[in-house]
């Protein structure tokens, strides 16, 4: 069974762009918030990046989960409503979902995530199980994880998946209000399953955020085609170069675009121009990375206790199961 929650309007869309756009290029340094990256084409680029051999969470993830899956659901009360926030391609929860199969038991699963491809890829990953109903949210996390939470009945335990690193996105104080939020949105009981990326060497974290191939050079220059496209803007792709840098001090890889030489771009439906500076940089991405302290203590911080974490020693990657208090 599929059903999808009717997409916002386009115009009203292309409308906060724009005054995002706007907002974060006056400041300094100059910014644009990651969550854009996913449009059709970005999301397409980032399946492709977690196919790259130098990008290793998306395969350690997958690792744990399929080894590990049975375990991780067996301890949750029947009857059970994933809800996964960023769902990709689906293909995680599933591993969770074919894990109840065997059991015979039956679990509702809503997806949440602001691209309509990564529904459509999930819905359709999801759409094969029987034993599975799922309904697709296109809307931020915040506001899918609360309708999730109002839909669900009570007596129904929930098991909230936030994998592949995303929590890696928000800066220290944003990851716990935001896992403040989850737990608000939960009851005692219910669970939390986080995926992070751990610390590790900085030769590692360059060749993941700056492959060989240009892939997320490609992934990262599309936030302009995407300004371009959008908002009739005139940036000159060649006259930006992507740019992969380990802050050790802020534990994070930023991703920067980074200007070659002086210029002036104009973006008429966000009503500005931009003077850059020749090496000025738009900032475009965080990727925070964890110890496995942290990740506990960010949980048991936002009220949960750490159940039990699985790490994947090869490419120095967690997952942790959480159960609120
Ligand atoms: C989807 C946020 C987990 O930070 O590793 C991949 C996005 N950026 N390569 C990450 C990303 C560049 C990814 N997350």
């Amino acid at each position: 069974m599929i059903e999808t929650s009717a997409a916002a309007p386009p115009a009203e869309a292309v409308a906060d762009f724009a005054e995002d756009v706007r907002r974060d290029l006056a400041l300094s340094p100059k910014q644009i918030q990651s969550k854009y990256l996913y449009n059709a084409l970005g999301s397409c680029l980032f399946e492709a990046i977690c196919r790259l051999p130098w990008y290793r969470i998306t395969r350690a993830e997958g690792r744990l989960l399929s080894r590990w899956a049975e375990p991780m659901v067996a301890s949750l009360p029947d009857p059970l409503t994933f809800v996964e926030l960023g769902c990709g391609s689906g293909e995680k929860v599933a591993m969770l979902a074919e894990a109840l199969r065997s059991r015979r038991r039956s679990v509702s699963v809503h997806l949440i995530d602001i691209s309509p491809i990564a529904l459509e890829l999930s819905e359709r990953t999801l759409g094969r199980l029987e034993h599975v109903s799922v309904v697709g949210h296109r809307t931020t996390y915040e506001e899918g994880l609360r309708h999730a939470a109002t839909l669900r009945p009570s007596g129904v335990t929930m098991l909230v998946l936030f994998l592949g690193s995303n929590i890696g996105n928000f800066d220290p104080p944003a990851a716990h209000d935001f896992l403040s939020q989850i737990r608000r949105a939960l009851r005692p009981g219910d669970a939390l399953l986080l995926g992070a990326d751990l610390v590790k060497s900085e030769r590692e974290l360059l060749l993941a955020y700056d492959d060989p191939l240009g892939v997320t050079a490609a992934f990262n220059k599309n936030l302009l085609v995407r300004i371009n496209r959008e908002l009739l803007a005139d940036f000159d792709l060649a006259s930006f170069d992507h740019r992969a840098v380990w802050n050790a001090a802020e534990s994070r890889v930023e991703m920067h675009l980074v200007s070659r030489h002086a210029q002036q771009v104009n973006i008429p439906r966000a009503g500005c121009t931009v003077s850059f500076e020749r090496g000025e940089h738009i900032w475009t991405e965080n990727s925070y990375k964890y110890t496995i302290e942290e990740v506990v203590q960010r949980g048991e911080r936002a009220g949960f206790r750490s159940r039990e974490q699985w790490v994947d020693g090869d490419a120095r990657f967690a997952l942790t199961l959480f159960v609120a208090n």
